[in-house]
């Protein structure tokens, strides 16, 4: 049966307003409401922490950290990066008067694939740029090796993956520097917000006179930068949120449990499965459907949940490199790029946040099993 009010992909974690005024007293009595005052150094402090990161930058929002890191890291000419992704990645690289050389991505993971990255490399490569697309790790030593071997910078945007670790290793530790996304639709989130995270506290102190303007003190501007500055009242948000997000991310546990036990089994329905050493992100939850198999496309069930009430979402179509921007461009032609053409048409993530409970998920779950033709 329909359900009555709309079911939303994801629904943000909304602490107790009394918790949120009360780490915002300080905040009215000092009158300081921007440029990295107390609340901000200490939400900075606690997520290093969290993501166990040495050095961590907060931002406005994760597109401007990436745009920032970019510049931090001096690339130009060609990146290269995965299509199937936010419209943020290829973006920032464009913004950035860079080339994205959008290359195939593997088909279990769904990341960049490292088998095809060093075919995509010329004289004009200065990175690659990865996405831990859903949380999922990208494969992150093969891609050290690569960068390693042709002496490139690496980024990864890392929007997705909040709380990952691999073998106990913070994912923002990996490569030379990662932004994460703090998005209202993200477990953590500070309404809008990111960070980045880096190893050396050299591109720390370049990345933060970057984020306020270049400027180094009264007298001096020694870069163009621009304005990626989170302020005090979304600090403490994220300051209240932080303290909540490890129970939000047990009560999704349990909802991403109670989906794959459902959907799971079912034929042309796979369910991303992580390696055991890899803590999940509890992001997303993205199934894919085969069509020739469960005998209707994602297209039509996306559509038949609609027609439920239930919101579903088709993260990440259309693909980047078939975007009017980006079609002219060599690396986009859909014969290289297999494997993110069809990850494009067969993902749908679903309703994923603690509020929608056990009794709905089965329900939506339920749904979905039934569509199978
Ligand atoms: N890189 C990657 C790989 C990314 O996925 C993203 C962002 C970025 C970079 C850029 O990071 P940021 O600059 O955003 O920090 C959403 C988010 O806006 C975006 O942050 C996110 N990725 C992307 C995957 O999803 P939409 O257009 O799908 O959002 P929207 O407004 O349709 O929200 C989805 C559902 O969430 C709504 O149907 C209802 C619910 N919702 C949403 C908001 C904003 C709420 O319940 N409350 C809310 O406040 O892009």
């Amino acid at each position: 049966m329909k359900f009555k009010e709309p079911i939303y992909v994801t629904q943000p974690l909304m602490p107790p307003l009394e918790d949120l005024f009360k780490e915002l007293e300080l905040v009215w009595e000092n009158k300081i409401l921007t440029n990295g005052a107390l609340k901000h150094q200490t939400l900075e402090a606690r997520l290093a922490e969290y993501l166990k990161s040495p050095y961590l930058s907060l931002f406005n929002n994760g597109t401007i950290g990436l745009m920032t890191a970019i510049k931090a890291l001096e690339l130009t000419g060609e990146v290269i990066t995965t299509p199937f992704t936010f419209p943020a990645t290829p973006h920032m690289l464009s913004w950035n008067q860079i080339t994205p050389v959008f290359c195939d991505i593997d088909p279990t993971s769904m990341n960049i694939d490292p088998k095809k990255i060093e075919e995509k490399i010329t004289s004009k490569t200065t990175a690659i740029l990865g996405v831990h697309v859903y949380g999922i790790p990208c494969a992150v030593e093969e891609i050290e090796k690569i960068a390693k071997k042709h002496n490139l910078k690496v980024i990864y945007d890392a929007a997705h993956a909040f709380g990952v670790e691999i073998g106990n290793r913070g994912i923002g530790t990996f490569g030379d520097c990662s932004m994460f996304s703090f998005h209202a639709t993200k477990l953590f989130h500070t309404a809008e917000g990111g960070a980045l995270t880096c190893n050396t506290p050299e591109l720390k102190a370049q990345i933060d006179l970057l984020k306020n303007f270049g400027i180094q003190n009264e007298d001096e501007v020694s870069y163009i930068g621009l304005n990626g500055k989170l302020n005090e009242i979304q600090a403490a948000l994220g300051l209240v949120n932080l303290k909540r997000v490890s129970e939000e991310w047990s009560k999704r546990k349990e909802i991403a449990k109670t989906y794959k036990d459902i959907l799971g089994t079912i034929p042309g329905i796979t369910i991303p499965e992580l390696p055991a050493h890899v803590k999940p992100s509890m992001q997303y939850m993205v199934i894919r459907i085969d069509q020739n198999v469960f005998g209707r496309s994602r297209n039509t069930v996306h559509m038949s949940m609609k027609e439920q009430n239930v919101n579903t979402r088709k993260y990440f179509f259309p693909l980047c490199s078939n975007y009017p921007c980006y079609a002219h461009l060599p690396s986009s032609e859909k014969s290289l790029l297999p494997e993110a053409n069809k990850a494009s048409e067969e993902v749908l993530c679903l309703p994923f946040y603690s509020g929608l409970g056990i009794e709905n998920t089965i329900r939506i779950a339920e749904m979905i099993a039934s569509m199978r033709a």
